[in-house]
């Protein structure tokens, strides 16, 4: 486990901000934001900073391979020791955003990350492994610092259609030598999926259109296309596979200072390709450690609550979304999603 950031440190400069932010007063003219959990939804006007903060909490729970459900007999069965049961991923990132002209907003986002994930082995005892034998193991760290450039393309002359191209890199921030104590063996490496980085610099492009109701009741909805492309291999001998999602979205503007949004999205990404060694020594007795059981697709549907308060508060945007995947296909044995939180807070100013 890499070294603890104590949450005290994190939430004091979270509550800090807030607290400064209700005496500030704001100019920044309202725009119609997507849900809390697309990322890059928005541009801004020149000048223009943002600063914002979210946590996620990623859970998942059981195993798939294709469509179908597996038991932990079927793990068993198939020969291997150990069967995951159960992970979380929480995130912290911080975001920052500024506008050195109309045409383009510059974005970074840093993350913390905590992934816990729960295993047992087998019924039967087998050999140095003791049966039914539970056990957890956590990697903990900064994950991958992204920069984007949001450039404006089209922006409709009542200003209600926009479109813009996210031109983003990733680049290996976060750690691919996580390791943890287990009780077969002190400091073992941890398979891809408890890993906290990529290891490689990552391109990340797409396309966001947004639009909006005029008058009468408010409306907005949008758009995005995304992908992350990954070339070349890390320093430990292999690369996470590409990803490509779609992200459609509606919400209805209840008042000016309430929304409530609907999210619809399609993720598609690939298997890992080469190995890291010490990981690979594993592939026979726990599914994460085998480079297949990596890649899928997955459809979320997502519900968000976003309030953005007026006067002393204005520039000011909290949200959250609740997102349950609807069906999902996974290269498996792979662990399946389950339910995900996101909250977020962002300061415009
Ligand atoms: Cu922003």
């Amino acid at each position: 486990m890499s070294k603890r950031l104590t949450f005290f440190s994190k939430y004091r400069y979270f509550i800090f901000l807030s607290f400064i932010s209700l005496f500030v007063m704001n100019h920044t003219h309202a725009s119609f934001h997507g849900p809390i959990s697309v990322m890059g939804d928005h541009t801004h006007k020149k000048d223009e900073w943002m600063l914002s903060y979210r946590y996620m909490n990623m859970n998942m729970d059981g195993l798939k391979s294709g469509n179908n459900n597996l038991s932990r007999a079927d793990i068993f069965n198939a020969g291997y020791m150990i069967a995951p049961l159960d992970m979380t991923m929480e995130m912290h990132m911080l975001g920052l955003m500024y506008a050195p002209n109309d045409s383009v907003t510059l974005m970074l986002m840093l993350p913390y990350i905590k992934k816990e994930m729960q295993l047992v082995t087998s019924p039967m005892k087998m050999g140095m492994v003791p049966a039914n034998k539970r056990f957890e193991t956590v990697s903990e760290g900064m994950g991958d610092l992204s920069l984007t450039a949001l450039v404006n393309v089209f922006e409709s002359s009542q200003h209600n259609h926009h479109l813009h191209l996210n031109l983003g890199v990733s680049l290996p921030t976060g750690s691919i030598d996580e390791r943890d104590d287990t009780f077969m063996q002190n400091n073992i490496k941890l398979p891809y999926a408890m890993q906290l980085g990529s290891g490689t610099v990552d391109f990340k492009p797409g396309i966001t259109y947004s639009g909006n109701t005029i008058s009468g009741p408010t409306y907005s909805w949008g758009a995005q296309l995304s992908g992350v492309l990954r070339f070349g291999k890390n320093d430990n001998g292999y690369r996470l596979g590409n990803e490509l999602q779609l992200n459609t979205w509606f919400a209805k503007h209840w008042a000016d200072w309430i929304d409530t949004s609907i999210r619809l999205s399609g993720k598609w990404w690939g298997d890992v390709h080469g190995n890291d060694n010490d990981v690979k020594k594993m592939q026979h007795m726990i599914p994460t450690a085998d480079n297949n059981n990596y890649g899928g697709k997955v459809f979320d549907i997502g519900l968000g609550l976003n309030f953005h308060p007026k006067t002393i508060m204005a520039g000011n945007r909290f949200a959250v979304e609740l997102s349950k995947p609807i069906y999902q296909n996974l290269n498996g044995p792979q662990m399946t999603s389950d339910w995900t939180v996101t909250a977020g807070w962002q300061w415009a100013f």
